[in-house]
């Protein structure tokens, strides 16, 4: 299919909105400023020869790479050099007088520093007029959410994405390797779960391969096959270390995890077949007794784990032990966890185990589901790896029985919830990522045309313009939670000592992949539309000002984006 949105289709419909003249900077994100002192040219275009001060080769290789290639002798000298007193992710470049010289406090910011460097050098054909740009972050998560668990999407796609990330600047990757319809990733101690979970087709008694909620054409809804090996994942871990970027792993539970019972039952027969029993009984994560009626969200009947058993809690605590040993082996310790905890049916309540429970603690059903999120949160805080959930689940938890490191990425739509709710867990002190998917599910289509791929629930169109005038600014404060989602002080009508609103930590990007089948596919939602997503993540506040103005509608004022910077990336990456 051709795209939507081309780069001559951008300009034309963005004619208004954008200078049509090619700017004199092309790096995208906008940095913070950027000048233009006198001097000679430096030529790039001879190769490089970099000394380093404080970094090691390893930690700038990729993006040293994405610049020039390095010459022995007679090359540009690119000197970079670590130095105190920059936030965290920010640099100094200066380009001049036939040489680099890059300042930052840590390898993330050299990383940016090379990568604003490429892009500006691509635009000036490798001869570079005098050059000086200052530049930090806005938000310190820049997030893109992958979903290989709906349609499986390549390990070679995974490396490209996180190429492009490190290209933009994007620090944190939420891979999604399991949901109801697949499993994708091996795990030594249960082999099941790459066999029977990574290829749902295979299981013989599956009534269908298709998912419920996307109807009976199978030429949209046969399922995309395939898992990581653990040599894959390791691969693809060592690829994000290389480009200083964290990759947070997610196997949605308790809901979301058809695959994981299905896997499951399968270990357990043969572990009945060949007499042992006792052990199988450990894989029954739904209760044999339970008469529970439920429909998840997507229409599945069997896709909740049993959150009374304890069966539960010590499989998804072998899948844990397995990841971060993983992570280990990488050299990227499993730091955050992402366990899903979203659109739970709460398929427990008529369960023997729950009645028992609840008899016990006189909980509610809903209050189980919570205690589910409640309990593994403290054992992933025991093992030191902070745990991450989707907003709705994490937000029916009770706050004193949580760990305090805990990430809540808001998926509320922006005026249907979402800002009350990112109001909400800002001030129990989380750290919160705004995933709203009014901008931020890029699995919903470019324009409201029945031809162009993608789900709509959330909304009828996301097109590139509406991300970038997105401003989390413009979003309403809450004097009376004494929060603005971006830590500007807000006033109080009673007069206590005013207190500063807590931030939240950044924002993500979400491909969901029900809809998403090829990687082709995977390049045509992302971008250019990812590169709104960076921009705004990263940028300062545009001087022009855009506004949210209500529902889903978007009004830019006086707008100017530079589309040029947009197109420069997209041809490159994307540009098939
Ligand atoms: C909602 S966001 C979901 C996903 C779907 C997505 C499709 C969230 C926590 N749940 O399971 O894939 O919508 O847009």
């Amino acid at each position: 299919r051709t795209r939507w949105l081309t780069p001559e289709r951008a300009f034309e419909r963005y004619a208004t909105r954008g200078p049509a003249t090619t700017p004199d900077i092309v790096i995208l994100p906008k940095p913070l400023s950027v000048q233009r002192p006198a001097g000679a040219t430096t030529d790039l275009t001879r190769g490089m020869r970099v000394t380093l001060q404080g970094f090691g080769r390893a930690q700038l290789a990729p993006a040293l790479a994405a610049v020039a290639g390095e010459v022995a002798q007679g090359g540009v000298p690119v000197r970079i050099v670590k130095g105190r007193g920059r936030p965290p992710e920010g640099y100094r470049l200066h380009v001049g007088d036939g040489a680099v010289r890059i300042e930052a406090s840590d390898a993330a910011g050299a990383n940016h520093a090379l990568r604003s460097l490429a892009q500006q050098a691509r635009h000036e054909g490798g001869r570079l007029r005098p050059l000086t740009v200052q530049d930090a972050p806005r938000l310190g998560f820049r997030g893109l959410h992958v979903d290989v668990a709906r349609n499986f999407h390549s390990k070679a796609e995974m490396l490209k994405l996180i190429e492009q990330m490190a290209a933009y600047k994007l620090n944190k990757l939420h891979l999604h390797l399991g949901d109801d319809e697949g499993w994708r990733l091996e795990v030594k101690a249960l082999p099941e779960l790459a066999e029977i979970g990574g290829f749902r087709c295979l299981d013989p008694s599956e009534r269908t391969c298709l998912q419920p909620q996307l109807g009976a054409d199978p030429a949209r809804n046969a399922p995309v096959n395939g898992f990581f090996s653990q040599d894959d994942y390791l691969e693809i871990l060592a690829a994000a270390k290389a480009r200083q970027i964290e990759v947070i792993p997610s196997l949605d539970m308790p809901g979301h995890s058809r695959a994981a019972i299905r896997s499951m039952e399968v270990r357990y027969d043969r572990l009945r077949a060949a007499g042992r029993m006792a052990e199988a009984e450990r894989f029954r994560l739904r209760e044999p007794d339970d008469t529970t009626r439920y429909r998840s969200i997507q229409n599945y009947d069997d896709n909740t784990l049993n959150v009374c058993r304890e069966q539960t809690y010590r499989f998804l605590g072998t899948v844990v032990d397995e990841l971060a040993a993983l992570h280990r082996r990488a050299g990227t310790p499993l730091t955050t966890y992402h366990i899903g905890a979203d659109e739970t049916a709460g398929a427990w309540s008529q369960s023997p185990s729950c009645q028992v429970m609840m008899a016990k603690t006189g909980l509610t059903p809903k209050q189980l589901g919570a205690h589910f999120i409640e309990r593994v949160s403290k054992d992933l805080a025991a093992k030191r790896i902070r745990v991450a959930g989707w907003s709705d689940g994490m937000g029916h938890t009770a706050t004193q029985r949580m760990p305090r490191a805990v990430q809540s990425n808001i998926w509320g739509g922006l005026f249907t919830g979402g800002v009350a709710e990112a109001h909400d867990q800002l001030n129990r002190g989380w750290r919160v990522v705004l995933s709203i998917p009014d901008i931020g599910y890029l699995d919903m289509p470019y324009a409201p045309d029945p031809e162009e791929p993608g789900y709509d629930w959330a909304a009828r169109e996301v097109e590139l313009f509406q991300i970038f005038a997105f401003m989390p600014d413009n979003l309403p404060a809450n004097a009376s939670l004494r929060t603005n989602i971006l830590n500007q002080p807000v006033t109080l009508r009673d007069d206590k000592p005013r207190q500063a609103g807590r931030a939240v930590a950044g924002m993500q990007a979400q491909l969901w992949s029900e809809t998403v089948r090829s990687d082709a596919q995977v390049d045509y939602m992302l971008f250019p539309r990812l590169l709104g997503f960076a921009e705004r993540a990263w940028a300062p506040k545009p001087a022009w000002e855009p506004a949210y103005v209500a529902g889903t509608s978007f009004a830019n004022g006086d707008g100017k984006v530079d589309l040029r910077a947009v197109e420069a990336g997209w041809r490159e990456f994307a540009g098939r």
